[in-house]
């Protein structure tokens, strides 16, 4: 019996290999494969923590728990513009030195969504229908024009749709970013287990694995070597953000400047929550340490809970948008810091598997658990962790749903919204509804204009105007 064969006995996972004997040497590699992969004394652990003991633990820093500050946006009153003006020139400096590195998750599976492909290929731009993957392309490809570097892309990618991703790019010609700026990296697994902590089997050899969170990908960039590659060309700040928001502004020198001037290993973006139980997280405090609460873990009497002016106390929504300082996704990701380890969290959900006369079964109600790490619950390991505000218009519209909230809709009004706003500043006469919806749907790439002031410097050149009609791009 092979060496792992026996650890998985030994462990009470023997039945991993229960259809072993029948399998082709390549099948039989292939198990083995995957069953090294997987820590079993982690497995043992987190059944006995998370499942057998039901729950991940909130309830203590509930106690002490605050609301987290952040540095309130330029048009806010009683704000001094200044501090932005200094945080803006700034991050300027750090862009122009190339110190910084795009990052986008992509391992997520989009099941909410109902679109079978990686989530970065679904095309959102309001004529166009430029994919996401292509807007946030276009959009470091400004800002390295503009900065005079060009800015690498790391992305992170999932077994399942890693191939289709980098497929995806190739067919585009990387949407006009050079080959060797954009690189790709898969994130970790983790089994599924039922009840008992048994890990199931999707097939006679195969492990029932799903992706470990957005949260493994600060192991995955230490594993894969892209912090490495980061050192190795300079660059010590990463601008994080998730594959399904069109309107994140990649790259932001004002972000990053707050984040060099506050010594911050890890700083994050917050919007003012549009009504009390919107499901974003929570930025909080909990004496000194910072950290997102999620939605589902805020008790109500919280959630609703308002200030002398009558707004939402606990507001700072986390909307996934974050730098971190490569040291620090270094430090956590290695593993080598015992007491900085990013938590499981645990996900009870329908996961088919081969029973033990080797029949597939696909389950009815969940029957699994699967383990995910959340990369926002690194902020209590980071020294001097700063939060800024934005405007949720300029940088938050993800697309989650097929319909309604958060969704391919919802997603394409925000972008014309932006336009008709960008448009409106350079002097264009632009009709709208009273959300600010224009009347004409167009569409601006970010290579013409990915700011207001850069739109109306483009739009200023131009020696003929075009006439503001439906269907109109600039590019
Ligand atoms: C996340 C946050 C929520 C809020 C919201 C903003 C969590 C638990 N909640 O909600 O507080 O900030 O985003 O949009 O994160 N991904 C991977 N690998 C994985 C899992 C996810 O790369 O194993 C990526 C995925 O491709 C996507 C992102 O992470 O880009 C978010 O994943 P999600 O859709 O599961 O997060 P959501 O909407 O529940």
């Amino acid at each position: 019996m092979s060496e792992i064969r026996k650890l998985y006995e030994a462990n009470g996972q023997g039945h991993v290999f229960e259809f072993y004997d029948a399998l082709t040497d390549e099948e039989k590699t292939s198990l083995e494969d995957q069953a090294s992969a997987i820590d079993l004394d982690e497995i043992a652990a987190l059944t006995a923590t998370l499942i057998q003991n039901s729950g991940y633990e909130t309830s203590e820093f509930l106690e002490t728990v605050e609301p987290a500050d952040y540095v309130p946006l330029e048009k806010n009153e009683g704000v001094d513009p200044a501090r932005w003006v200094k945080a803006q020139t700034k991050g300027e400096e750090a862009l122009r030195a190339g110190r910084v590195a795009a990052f986008t998750v992509a391992g997520g599976q989009g099941t909410r969504l109902g679109f079978n492909g990686p989530k970065g290929t679904f095309g959102v731009s309001p004529i166009l229908k430029k994919s996401l993957f292509q807007i946030f392309a276009e959009k470091i490809l400004a800002s390295s024009r503009i900065f005079g570097r060009p800015i690498p892309w790391f992305i992170m990618t999932s077994q399942s749709n890693h191939d289709d991703t980098i497929n995806f790019f190739e067919e585009n010609h990387y949407f006009g970013l050079s080959l060797d700026q954009v690189k790709f990296f898969s994130q970790g697994v983790m089994p599924a287990v039922n009840g008992e902590g048994k890990i199931l089997l999707a097939g006679k050899n195969q492990i029932a694995l799903s992706p470990d969170g957005h949260g493994g990908s600060l192991r995955a960039l230490v594993r894969s070597g892209a912090t490495r590659q980061m050192e190795a060309a300079g660059i010590d700040i990463i601008s994080y953000f998730q594959v399904d928001n069109p309107l994140v502004r990649c790259i932001d020198p004002a972000f990053i400047g707050f984040h060099l001037e506050g010594n911050s290993e890890l700083s994050s973006k917050m919007v003012t929550k549009a009504y009390a139980s919107e499901k974003v997280g929570v930025f909080c405090q909990s004496g000194n340490k910072t950290l997102v609460v999620e939605y589902s873990d805020l008790p109500n009497e919280l959630a609703e809970a308002t200030d002398a002016n009558g707004k939402l106390l606990y507001r700072s929504g986390s909307i996934a948008i974050h730098l971190f300082n490569r040291d620090f996704v270094d430090r956590l990701g290695s593993g080598t810091d015992k007491s900085a380890q990013l938590p499981f969290h645990l996900a009870h959900k329908k996961v088919p598997f081969v029973d033990s006369n080797g029949k597939k079964k696909t389950p009815e109600a969940p029957n699994a658990y699967k383990f995910e790490m959340f990369v926002f619950d690194a902020l209590p390991f980071a020294n001097n962790p700063v939060i800024i505000e934005t405007a949720r218009e300029d940088d938050f519209s993800p697309v989650k749903n097929a319909e309604g909230i958060d969704s391919a809709q919802s997603s394409r009004d925000d972008q014309l919204r932006q336009f008709a706003r960008w448009a409106a500043s350079a002097g264009i006469k632009v009709e709208t509804n009273e959300s600010g919806l224009p009347s004409t749907a167009f569409e601006i790439s970010p290579l013409f204009g990915d700011t207001a002031g850069r739109f109306a410097s483009s739009w200023g050149a131009l020696e003929n105007k075009p006439e503001l009609t439906e269907g109109l791009v600039l590019v």
